[in-house]
């Protein structure tokens, strides 16, 4: 019984390596973690560790392909708040410093605020409340944060839907905000002593740079409201208006900004957004993704923000994975997105909340995948492949490698009581006669 145990145990904690492929894209999608609970955002540490929240209140794990259990928990509040975004600090090999932003419930009130934690061998302990009594409620809590490339670290806030508080000034509901990491104001900010960036927002919940600099939000439009969806994408300028609930979708007023995007009737429900800045899919680079809820798709836009324009815009993915939450560029240069199917407003398919990768189709990564693009192999011990100025030498393969997928599946399903202990005996049989395995 021994064996069958700790051969299950590998076999449980690997991730699944089906990759679903996208040949018009040029790339496929593979699926990093699985069986989640809405994970809501993602940052690596610089050495590629992962950290994410699951708006249940969890903080998670992702190392070397292997999923954590909560690390870290906080008691949340609100229905669609919760422990929403996460940011590590721009020196975070230093100070180990952990932003997060979540929803609370004070009394009778519901509020958002942004804590400094500091890690130490995956422990986290509260450093330092940087902002606090964010409004909030059921609904439009915004939650999103992360460092711009001033090192200042920015907030997307929501009106808790109380739509006049977006274009109150004393009121930091329905805002970006912009802090710096000890969550003093910083003296340039567009309203002297307030953390407020811009103004009129209705629920905010992506933002990110493009390689100029330039700050490009994604906000959460009246769907059902006024029969229209007019979710928008911004151009961020500091200090300046956008309009909600003033103006909606295409109109215009003096002194307020139009979005630079509508989506007129199209409901995308827009949730994280990244400007991809990998080097390994270079069709997408310096494109605008757009995680969307609603719409189930991921967007990919490119802008043309010297003359406020977009260029063309395209549904990737539509519906395949269900409703995406965020989408960030990993420093191993892939594309990472993060569904949201058991929110309540999903359909969540066996294994959901997932953590998908996406990576280019015919990548050229290891020995294997060198000699199957037709590339010169090198009859030296071991044998080694060159492509791309690269030299790709082959690994002697190891036992866990020679098991046959019908194997690995039958050891996937056993642990989900899909399959006999019969069947799983037969399993482990064939693995000894093959010799892949011994028995001691
Ligand atoms: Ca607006």
């Amino acid at each position: 019984m021994k064996i069958i145990l700790s051969v299950i145990l590998v076999f449980s904690c690997m991730p699944f390596a089906f990759a679903q492929e996208y040949p018009d894209l040029g790339v496929k999608v593979e699926t990093v973690a699985e069986n989640l609970k809405i994970p809501w955002s993602i940052a690596w540490t610089p050495d590629g560790m992962i950290f994410f929240t699951e708006r249940d209140g969890n903080l998670r794990t992702i190392q070397n392909g292997i999923v954590s259990e909560p690390i870290f928990s906080v008691d949340v509040g609100g229905v669609e708040g919760g422990l929403l975004g996460i940011a590590l600090d721009p020196n975070y090999s230093e100070n180990h410093y952990i932003y997060l932003y979540y929803t609370y419930n004070d009394f009778l009130s519901t509020k958002n605020k942004v804590v400094r934690y500091v890690e130490s061998n995956l422990s986290l302990s509260e450093d330092k409340i940087l902002i606090d009594e964010i409004p909030g409620g059921p609904f439009h809590d915004g939650g999103r944060i992360k460092f711009g490339p001033d090192g200042k670290l920015y907030i997307t806030t929501g009106d808790a839907a109380n739509a006049d508080l977006a274009q109150d000034k004393s009121s930091i509901a329905g805002k970006i905000l912009r802090i710096n990491s000890d969550g003093t104001i910083p003296e340039d900010n567009p309203f002297s002593g307030s953390p407020i960036y811009s103004i009129g927002h209705r629920n905010p919940q992506g933002l990110d740079w493009d390689s100029s600099g330039r700050l490009v939000v994604t906000e959460h439009g009246p769907s059902g409201f006024y029969g229209v969806a007019q979710d928008e994408i911004n151009l961020i300028e500091p200090g300046l208006n956008y309009g909600w609930p003033d103006i909606i979708g295409s109109q215009t007023r003096e002194g307020m900004v139009t979005p630079i995007l509508n989506t007129g009737d199209d409901p995308w429900a827009p949730s994280g957004s990244d400007f991809y800045d990998g080097d390994k899919i270079p069709q997408w680079s310096g494109k605008y993704f757009v995680a969307t809820l609603r719409g189930a798709h991921l967007h990919m836009i490119d802008f043309d923000l010297e003359n406020n324009k977009v260029v063309s815009n395209q549904k990737l993915f539509d519906g395949e994975f269900g409703r995406l939450r965020d989408v960030a560029t990993g420093p191993d240069g892939y594309l990472y997105i993060l569904t949201s199917n058991k929110d309540g407003r999903g359909y969540p398919q066996v294994n959901d909340d997932r953590i998908l990768r996406i990576v280019p189709l015919n990548e050229i990564n290891n020995f294997e995948q060198c000699v199957a693009a037709g590339n010169p192999v090198m009859e030296s011990y071991p044998r080694q492949c060159r492509a791309n100025d690269q030299t790709f030498v082959e690994q002697i393969e190891t036992s866990e490698q020679k098991i046959p997928d019908w194997v690995r599946n039958i050891f996937i399903w056993y642990g989900e009581n899909k399959v006999s202990e019969e069947e799983l005996l037969n399993a482990i049989k064939f693995l000894v006669q093959q010799e892949i395995i011994k028995l001691d």
